[in-house]
């Protein structure tokens, strides 16, 4: 693998330059605050440019949110993306980078990176779910990743929990990314505690320092994960279940998680491991999905 990806999230946009198959380059930058796609483009070729992207060459992009077959962008959650909705990212990237830019939702990129050089290579079928500012998912069936013309394939935190108690920015009401997110685990410590401030890397902070208060919400975010595995488990009958995401790969999170699947009947108890390329994967699955497709 050798190129540029970016990775597109709702809270850092991240480039890497690879060379065969190693990360050679990166950089971040805080994602803007803004829905003007043209100022987003600029944000990502900037970024790129100080990994050594030279212009013409083409780029893997994965970004967080919906893209659907025609190559239009929105999102789901606006709360973790400020309204983006129907927007041609791919045709406005092309035109921007001068180049082919190939587009893919991050998670989808992610589940590929994990899969074909990760910690999924030893399986067939497996699901990457990251746990980030929002909760995204990619599957992969017997090695092929599950894609849709709507562009809503693998997008599991927008299904439900019996533990939800209020609605994401979908407009979903009890939506595992309303209840178990990142961003749903600083809301709930800003409201639990009367600090504004406080972020999800806070919590998890306060956590390791002992406040009872931050490991509650911590456990409770990972007992909503478990219980969506069970249910990926239910519907996809996966081999394993690859962990990402900044919240996913936190010291002690992924334990937390199996201890909460272990508590479900054995039949659901699925393999958990961490993603083995870290937030790395979805640079590898988005430029392997490029060269595989290459459109
Ligand atoms: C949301 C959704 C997914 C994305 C996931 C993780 C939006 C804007 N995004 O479920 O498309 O894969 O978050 O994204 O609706 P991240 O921004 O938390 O990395």
């Amino acid at each position: 693998l050798t190129g540029t990806a970016i990775d597109f999230g709702g809270t850092k946009i991240a480039a890497a330059r690879l060379e065969a198959g190693r990360i050679v380059a990166r950089e971040t930058a805080p994602t803007l605050g803004t829905g003007d796609l043209t100022h987003q483009i600029d944000a990502l070729a900037d970024l790129a440019a100080t990994v050594g992207w030279t212009p013409g060459e083409p780029v893997a992009l994965a970004v967080t949110g919906r893209l659907d077959a025609a190559g239009m962008w929105s999102a789901i959650n606006v709360d973790t993306l400020t309204t983006i909705d129907g927007a041609p990212l791919g045709a406005a990237a092309r035109k921007r980078f001068g180049a082919r830019v190939i587009v893919l939702n991050d998670a989808s990129a992610s589940a590929l990176g994990e899969a074909h050089f990760g910690a999924g290579r030893p399986y067939g079928s497996i699901a990457f779910v990251t746990v980030s500012t929002g909760i995204g998912g990619g599957i992969v069936l017997d090695g092929l990743l599950r894609r849709s013309a709507n562009g809503m394939a693998g997008h599991v935190g927008f299904s439900t929990t019996r533990h939800g108690t209020s609605a994401c920015g979908s407009g979903r009401w009890g939506t595992v990314e309303a209840t178990a997110s990142g961003n749903a685990i600083a809301a709930i410590a800003r409201a639990r505690t009367g600090d504004h401030t406080l972020t999800s890397r806070d919590v998890f902070e306060r956590m390791r320092a002992g406040e009872p208060w931050a490991s509650e919400i911590v456990c409770a975010s990972a007992a909503v994960v478990a219980e969506l595995f069970a249910n990926l488990d239910a519907i996809l009958g996966l081999d394993a279940i690859v962990l990402g995401g900044g919240v996913g790969l936190a010291p002690g999170y992924r334990e937390l998680v199996t201890r909460f699947l272990d508590e479900e009947p054995e039949l659901f108890r699925l393999p958990i491991l961490s993603a083995e390329l870290g937030s790395d994967s979805a640079f590898y699955g988005a430029l392997h999905f490029a060269l595989v497709h290459g459109d």
